[in-house]
């Protein structure tokens, strides 16, 4: 891979967007690398958690301008790229049984803010912003911004952000609740790591039932819900790690997590 940075260590798969001279925008050739580290991610046994941030100034500027734009010259329009490349890099983000971090060290901007919000868990560096920028270019939200937000900060806050493109600060995305945490810049990279290390220690049969759960919740009905969550917590007792943990705790010890 040329332009997305692949690494892993401590259980953590550590996904750096690298193209710090376009604000990391995405190419055609940077989606597919990043949906190609994001899979082998999600199918590693060994990962048990991943990371993703950007290298340099940005977290990401979402799509590359232009190549955007040469496409819209050449008569291609989108050129299939939300179909090919954003949708499935945002459903191998929400599916994967593992939790993703997102560590948005700079701007986040259109669908580099939705690869954001796609994310479990947000952390941000104290000079991050986020620009729903998708509006000032005439477009509408793609990359599940449209779904992801709302969700996150409820319909009039994602409407006023989404209709409205104005950027906004670290400590705005905390205030809405799109960040849960906002640290100095410099600390950025190892409080993400430390979250991720954390997350990659955990129950991770459990983790992978949690999401499922929000996912499926997020829009059934409360008696669906309740369906799946009696059908996941069947999985979960007979996880190694539930049993461990409930003598654990029962031994006043720490409960240590293999992901079985
Ligand atoms: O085709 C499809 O797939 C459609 C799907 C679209 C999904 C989307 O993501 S739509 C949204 C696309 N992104 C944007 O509209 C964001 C555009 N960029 C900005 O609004 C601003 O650059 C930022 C808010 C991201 C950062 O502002 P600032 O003031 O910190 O930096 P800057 O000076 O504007 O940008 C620095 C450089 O990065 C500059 O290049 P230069 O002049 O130094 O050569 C700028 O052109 C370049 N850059 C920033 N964003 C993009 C970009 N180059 C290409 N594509 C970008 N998205």
């Amino acid at each position: 891979m040329n332009d997305v940075l692949y690494s892993v260590d401590d259980a953590v798969a550590t996904i750096t967007l690298d193209r710090p001279e376009a604000m990391n925008s995405l190419t055609t050739r940077m989606k597919a690398e990043l949906l190609e580290a994001l899979t082998m991610a999600s199918q590693a046994y060994a990962v048990r958690a991943v990371l993703l941030t950007g290298s340099g100034r940005a977290f990401c500027a979402g799509q590359d301008l232009n190549e955007h734009t040469a496409n819209l010259e050449a008569g291609r329009g989108l050129d299939g790229t939300v179909r090919a490349h954003y949708n499935p890099i945002v459903l191998t983000i929400a599916e994967m049984g593992k939790p993703v971090v997102a560590a948005v060290n700079g701007v986040a901007a259109g669908a580099g803010a939705a690869l954001a919000f796609a994310c479990d868990l947000r952390i941000a560096a104290d000079k991050a912003k986020f620009a729903m920028a998708f509006s000032g270019i005439g477009l509408a939200p793609d990359s599940g911004a449209s779904w992801t937000l709302q969700r996150l900060i409820g319909r009039a806050r994602a409407g006023e952000l989404l209709l409205l493109g104005e950027p906004f600060d670290a400590a705005r995305a905390l205030e809405l609740g799109i960040v849960s945490r906002v640290v100095p810049a410099e600390e950025l990279a190892v409080a993400g790591r430390a979250l991720a290390v954390r997350l990659a220690q955990g129950p991770t049969s459990a983790y992978a039932a949690t999401k499922r759960a929000l996912e499926f919740a997020a829009s059934s009905s409360l008696a669906d819900a309740l369906a799946l969550e009696a059908d996941l917590q069947d999985a979960c007792v007979k996880t190694s790690d539930h049993l461990n943990a409930t003598r654990a705790f029962l031994h006043k010890e720490r409960p240590v997590f293999d992901g079985r």
